[in-house]
């Protein structure tokens, strides 16, 4: 395989994975979810902008464009033919497609749903386990992937075998960009802070004034596909939504959000804390946990640790 970066020829999802030797299952589920990404751009940009009428499993106000999302991912995991249990942020349960199916998917169909109307970046998350049970420590997935839709469409992903960044060319197919994409050493250069800061612990607070010192610049987006994207292509940065005041679980879901993204940053020589514990050690009780989370360069997220265990 060629160099990050320097790849030659054009190689398609398919083929990377099939050199990878993946598993046949694996390789058709990761596939078919790619393929959702084609329709899903297509809705993002002819789609209508609107309320849906429902709201979701947080009580959140559904716009049509999350259901529709829901529904193009939904249908390609059925469609895979290898899905057992389907959890989606967008739903109350679990569902059962197939007893029998070798592997189980928690996704969140259009995650940043609210910065569509703004036109910044959105994207699709999705956490792979194999067996029935959702229930797991992330850190059994055996897979995880996003597709970013801002100016291009990417799609990241790992099967435990590095991290692999892959883009839509002029024929809607995934190719190759970045093989073996991997964070540096060093400390980060940008952070991207979530919630409010007047919310923020001592702890929080001093770790952020404490990489401010050290010269990082913000830059957050409000997407967290786009924001750990950023991190991960930079190969350096931190980003955190920490325990607020007025959130000690703080936002973001352990299934759909934090599992995932934890896994492929880990994958890439990056960490990811809930502050006092690995992402990926988390036990979650239900599909709805949240948890804090601070995640990207080594050395950050333990200093992030550190001030942490300070607050006692
Ligand atoms: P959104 O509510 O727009 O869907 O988990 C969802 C998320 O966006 C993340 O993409 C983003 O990092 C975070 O919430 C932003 O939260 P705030 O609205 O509190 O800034």
């Amino acid at each position: 395989m060629s160099e990050a970066g320097k790849t030659k020829f054009q190689i398609d999802l398919r083929r990377f994975l099939r050199e990878q030797e993946e598993d046949r299952d694996l390789t058709r589920l990761i596939c078919e979810i790619s393929d959702a990404s084609k329709y899903i751009i297509n809705s993002i940009r002819t789609g209508d902008l609107g309320v849906a009428g429902t709201s979701n499993l947080y009580g959140e106000q559904q716009l049509a464009l999350d259901v529709l999302s829901d529904r193009i991912v939904r249908k390609r995991l059925i469609n895979s033919g290898v899905v057992a249990n389907i959890a989606s942020e967008e739903t109350k349960d679990i569902i059962t497609v197939d007893p029998k199916g070798k592997y189980s998917v928690a996704y969140d169909p259009l995650d940043g749903s609210s910065l569509v109307d703004v036109n910044l970046a959105v994207g699709t998350i999705v956490s792979i386990f194999e067996g029935p049970d959702l229930l797991q420590p992330g850190r059994k997935q055996v897979a995880a992937m996003y597709m970013l839709y801002g100016p291009r469409t990417t799609l990241v992903f790992s099967t435990g075998k590095g991290v692999h960044e892959f883009g839509m060319n002029q024929l809607m197919e995934f190719t190759l960009n970045y093989e073996n994409l991997h964070m540096d050493g060093g400390r980060a250069k940008i952070y991207s802070p979530g919630g409010q800061r007047s919310q923020y612990s001592s702890g929080t607070e001093k770790f952020v004034r404490q990489i401010e010192n050290n010269g990082a610049k913000l830059r957050y987006s409000g997407g967290f596909v786009p924001d750990i994207n950023q991190v991960l292509l930079k190969r350096q940065g931190v980003f955190l939504y920490p325990h607020l005041q007025d959130h000690p679980q703080g936002k973001l879901r352990v299934l759909f959000e934090l599992n995932p993204m934890a896994y492929l940053i880990e994958q890439a020589g990056g960490a990811a804390s809930n502050g006092r514990q690995r992402i990926l050690d988390l036990k979650p009780e239900s599909i709805e946990d949240r948890a804090p989370i601070f995640i990207g360069s080594k050395e950050d997220v333990e200093l992030a640790e550190r001030c942490i265990a300070e607050e006692g």
